[in-house]
């Protein structure tokens, strides 16, 4: 049985949550408050050193970073229709993947921890300039594909997706990106989509 260590406000979670969904696998989840630091408890550290979520066991497999697990979930349930493995088309996947670990991490994922969670340590107006900067490039690259990395939907889309969807959390507007907004509601008209609070 697969489980998805997971809290329901976490986008990072979600995306793995989103992917074991779409692939229609059964997952069961665990509930992990990282409001009250159930993520830092000696338990949950053995499962992940990085005292984070999400964490998915898979059997007597352990993965930790969703990035990894969507590549995990890809290459084991999905074939080559996620995730391909041919050198040009897996690198414009993973050039995605990375994007969703930086520039949208760094803009929308940040904003949104620093509106809605009160986090400190951000540094708001380069996170929301970050925000603007990247909603651009993703507004504009939209205009001419359909889907992130290839002609179809892939774990870019689904690594990218969450955070840009729940941009207006930071206080980020996409209304000025029509092409991010119609991607959007193309990821959500996936069989076996699933949202989140806020989505
Ligand atoms: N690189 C990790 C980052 C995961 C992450 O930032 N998780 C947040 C929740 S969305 C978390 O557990 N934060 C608690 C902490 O870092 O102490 C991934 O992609 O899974």
């Amino acid at each position: 049985m697969i489980k998805l260590y997971n809290y329901e406000l976490s986008g990072n979670a979600y995306k793995v949550q989103l992917m074991l969904s779409l692939l229609g696998l059964e997952y069961e989840l665990v509930r992990v408050d990282i409001f009250k630091g159930e993520h830092k408890t000696p338990e949950f550290l053995e499962l992940n050193s990085f005292g984070q979520i999400p964490v998915l066991t898979d059997g007597d497999i352990v993965l930790q970073d969703a990035q990894a697990i969507l590549v995990y979930l890809a290459r084991r349930y999905g074939n080559e229709e996620w995730l391909p493995l041919d050198a040009e088309p897996m690198s414009r996947v993973m050039r995605w993947l990375s994007t969703a670990t930086s520039e949208i991490r760094q803009g929308v994922e940040y904003a949104r921890r620093y509106h809605l969670f009160n986090m400190p340590n951000i540094d708001i107006e380069t996170a929301t300039q970050k925000s603007e900067d990247i909603l651009k490039i993703l507004d504009q690259h939209l205009s001419e594909n359909n889907w992130l990395a290839l002609g179809r939907p892939t774990i870019a889309d689904v690594a990218c997706f969450p955070y840009v969807a729940l941009a207006s959390d930071g206080k980020i507007s996409i209304e000025a990106y029509p092409n991010v907004r119609t991607w959007i509601e193309r990821i959500k008209q996936l069989p076996g989509f699933v949202g989140m609070t806020g989505i």
